[in-house]
């Protein structure tokens, strides 16, 4: 049905057409839904060509043009396109208008693309190109157009029925319909539109702008919802307040309405005024969803908020330039997650997401750069690389120009491109304009993919007292890169001294623009400690075997509160490797000494709970050759164990005194996090395994989901006795939440287990699981091939084929979904060649499927590439 040809970046060419209005009409049916498209367009040039209109998986039912009914001859039809050729339009104005009536199936719709059923709901998601699915159209972002649509459907069974902006008539219709129009003066491209039609209940708010126009706020959930819904609307006020404070940007129509839905293939989508929302990053309560959920629901509201400036406003003049909007947007949800929360936590988590998945991203058969130049199925491109690296690159800017003229570069953006389909050229001139700077090297982070590796050599001059720093930068070269350029990299650094006990610190940024370069500081009697990277100010690897005393004096020393994070983690990472390949090798009793200083003060729990937060097997793997991913997962449970026996005492007082003061109410999220990093070390310990069961326990007669999952994943990790006995409990309470469900389905999965596979066997045929649930098919395949990384690589490929056989089996239902879930068989090039025997005769068997989708071909095709 889609076509097989990948387009390039290169390849842009304007539309010779523009469209001025879009009227639908929309008469809902679960199998047979009639669209009317009402179009009126206009031919820009005299050249113009052919018009060819975008349309996939819909059924013609008849076009018109200036209202004179176009007979079979007279237009072209294939599987993708309905074209109006040039010879026909030649007899019309240059401005015309063309009706097009369609009919579509939005029950068989599991693709979730297009107008779908999601439950009893019909819900639309047209970003990338799910619009050509409704009707037929010039589907790409820079062709903006002003929509009304009406939506008809059965009052019963759908008394609400949402479109896009303000709504402008209502009524009731016969055979038991009515309707509802909605008119949206913004023009938009056919990405943002979206309907949502069912019975939900309805929480409604407002908020007041600071120029004093009331906005309506709605939030549409599943009925009995209600009270689940009320952190999502007061996130969304604070998204508001913080977008006009910090960036002077207002919201623009007088309601935004946001619908939850179970069945969505990601987080959200920013649809204008009316936001499409997973019901995971909407319904909370303190019951049901942990502290982490909180945070997500708030950063992903914020974020789709975002986007009405960031992506509506201004949007992209192209798929390839995405990562203008997304990249944009996940800056600034990263700025409010931190100006809401601990900017330190949430830079550290941040970097934890961008080191162990981006980096293999960006080291894989998929790497691009932030914007690509050739894409064949463009939903594979919303990516860690465009979305978490894209918001490294904008953060650049921000450190490079600083935050003054980074807000200035905003208004100018806004003032030169309301309205406008942009590319990130556009953007980044608007910076280099508002700040005096000379930008053009820093574009190279637009257009070079991969990691760059810095090179750290030092040298000290006894004599002049002087520190030299030399840095080097390598970028990988790869067959869509061969002669990678320098880059434009901000480096932010801490220089330690200690002069008679007393620690002093010099804060330095330098620019790295060539291969190779030396920076000198002045001011020591001896060679300081170098601190580098503050911040995470780039998304570099560091190349740099920075001696263990220098990690210590930073992890207790340094100002900057990421040096010391990191400086922790550098040391675990380096003895997590040498564990990895020598199992002769011994743990020094230094990394007890850092424990212990971590645990000495409590002084800020939820830095020290990420202190204590090993890395990922990912983040490991990838700074490792020839990975033996067995050899790693008994490394990272060895140095748990070397951890828990060198610091046992102390994780047990702390232990303690966080659950006293949790008792007593205090600073909870902070110091649950504490307790549950303690736990994690204390599970794997015999003598204190009773733990588990016991929070567990209380975690549940205290009805705290944070608590509760934590015990539950210990005991899941650690295989431990009380585990199906706790699973089941949990199961019987919690069978009718479906949220909560897939948490339970995620647990299962990530069982360290034989039994494994005949426990995923069970949970398949499981009556409440479902492959067309996007949710449930990510909580148990994506959580046992992501999060349970010594049974997927088991050593028989028993892992491999199990995802395999899924993958397959998504291939029909949703291309992308199964498109997600293939990252880590992909990356098979990391591992031993034994794992990567195994892992590329599952690949090599899905390359062969007869009815593989444009998703996996993609990137099945990359992989198997050489
Ligand atoms: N813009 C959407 C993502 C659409 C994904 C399409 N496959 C959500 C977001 O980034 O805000
Ligand atoms: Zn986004």
């Amino acid at each position: 049905m889609t076509d097989s040809t990948p387009r390039f970046l290169a390849d842009y060419r304007p539309s010779d057409f523009s469209i001025n209005t879009v009227d639908l009409i929309i008469n809902l049916d679960d199998t047979c839904s009639q669209v009317t498209n009402e179009l009126v367009i206009t031919r820009e040039t005299n050249t113009a060509g052919d018009l060819e209109l975008n349309g996939e998986h819909l059924t013609l039912i008849s076009v018109s043009l200036n209202d004179q009914a176009l007979s079979a001859e007279q237009y072209l039809l294939s599987d993708t396109l309905l074209t109006i050729p040039a010879q026909i339009l030649s007899q019309v104005e240059n401005e015309f208008k063309l009706v097009i009536v369609t009919e579509i199936n939005p029950l068989e719709n599991t693709a979730l693309e297009g107008l779908f059923k999601s439950g009893d709901a019909f819900c639309t998601q047209c970003e990338a190109e799910g619009f050509r699915r409704i009707s037929y159209y010039l589907d790409r972002p820079d062709i903006m157009a002003t929509f009304t649509t009406k939506v008809i459907g059965d009052k019963q069974q759908y008394p609400f029925l949402l479109s896009n902006g303000n709504k402008v008539a209502a009524g009731d219709l016969a055979n038991g319909k009515h309707f509802v129009t909605w008119h949206d003066p913004f023009p938009k491209p056919s990405y943002l539109f979206a309907l949502v039609a069912g019975d939900f209940d309805l929480l409604e708010d407002k908020f007041v702008t600071s120029s004093g126009r009331e906005v309506a706020l709605e939030i549409f959930v599943d009925k009995g919802n209600l009270h689940k819904a009320k952190h999502a609307m007061v996130s969304l006020q604070k998204s508001m307040a913080w977008d006009e404070e910090v960036f002077g940007l207002e919201y623009d129509l007088d309601i935004y309405m946001i619908v939850a839905v179970d069945f969505f293939n990601m987080g959200a989508m920013e649809n204008k005024g009316l936001n499409v929302f997973n019901s995971k990053y909407v319904l909370a309560d303190s019951k049901c969803a942990t502290d982490s959920d909180y945070f997500n629901i708030e950063a992903v509201i914020a974020h789709e908020y975002f986007h009405n400036w960031t992506g509506n406003r201004v949007t992209c003049r192209d798929w390839f330039q995405l990562s203008l909007k997304e990249g944009l947007t996940v800056f600034r949800d990263q700025q409010f997650s931190g100006d809401m929360h601990s900017s330190a936590v949430t830079r550290i988590q941040n970097v934890r997401l961008l080191r162990s998945q981006q980096f293999a991203e960006d080291a894989g058969p998929m790497a691009h750069p932030i914007r690509p130049t050739k894409v064949l199925e463009m939903n594979n491109f919303y990516t860690l690389t465009v979305y978490e690296k894209g918001s490294e690159v904008i953060r650049m800017l921000h450190t490079l120009i600083g935050a003054d003229n980074f807000r200035k570069g905003m208004d100018l953006y806004f003032q030169r491109f309301d309205g406008m389909a942009v590319t990130c050229d556009d953007f980044v001139n608007a910076m280099a304009d508002a700040s005096g700077r000379d930008l053009s090297q820093f574009k190279l982070w637009y257009s070079q993919l991969g990691t760059p590796s810095i090179k750290v050599a030092e040298h000290f001059d006894e004599i002049k007292k002087q520190y030299a720093l030399t840095l080097t930068q390598t970028l990988p070269v790869t067959s869509a890169q061969k002669a990678p350029q320098a880059m434009h990299i901000p480096i932010k650094l801490e220089l330690l001294s200690s002069e008679a006990g007393n620690t002093s610190s010099q804060n330095h940024l330098i620019e790295l623009t060539q291969s190779e370069q030396t920076w000198h500081f002045d001011g020591f009697t001896e060679k300081p400690v170098l601190a580098l990277l503050a911040d995470f100010s780039a998304p570099v690897k560091v190349d740099f075997a920075q001696d263990e005393p220098s990690l210590l004096t930073i992890v207790n020393q340094a100002n900057n509160s990421f040096c010391r994070w990191d400086a922790g983690q550098q040391l675990l990472l380096a003895n997590i490797k040498a564990l990895a390949v020598s199992n002769s090798y011994q743990l020094p009793q230094e990394l007890i000494a850092m424990f212990n200083g971590i645990l000495a003060s409590l002084d800020n729990r939820a830095f020290i709970a990420e202190q204590l937060t090993l890395p990922d097997f990912d983040e490991v793997a990838g700074l490792m050759e020839d990975v033996d991913p067995l050899a790693l997962t008994q490394a990272l449970k060895d140095i748990s164990q070397f951890i828990a026996t060198g610091v046992e005492q102390q994780l047990l007082q702390t232990y303690d005194l966080v659950s006293q003061d949790l008792l007593a109410g205090k600073d909870m999220v902070a110091n649950r996090a504490l307790k549950n990093a303690c736990l994690s070390y204390l599970a794997v310990l015999p003598a204190h395994q009773h733990l588990l069961a016991k929070q567990y326990k209380h975690a549940d007669e205290q009805e705290n989901m944070t608590e509760s999952l934590a015990a539950l994943n210990n005991l899941a990790e650690n295989d431990l006795p009380e585990l199906d006995q706790v699973l089941s409990h949990f199961e019987e309470k919690w069978q009718d939440t479906t949220l909560v469900m897939d948490k339970w389905f995620a647990i299962n999965a990530s069982v360290v287990s034989e039994n494994i596979f005949e426990r995923l066997q069970a949970l398949i045929s499981h009556p409440l699981f479902s492959l067309k649930n996007p949710n449930r098919a990510r909580s148990l395949i994506g959580t046992f091939a992501m999060r349970n990384p010594e049974y997927f690589h088991n050593i028989e490929g028993k892992g491999y084929q199990f995802l395999a056989e899924q993958i397959e089996l998504l291939n029909s239902i949703n291309p992308q979904v199964a498109s997600r879930l293939i990252t880590p068989l992909i990356q098979f090039k990391r591992f031993n060649l034994h794992h990567q025997g195994l892992m590329k005769e599952q690949l090599i068997r899905l390359q062969g499927l007869s009815n593989l989708s444009n998703d996996l071909k993609e990137k099945l095709d990359a992989a198997l590439a050489d």
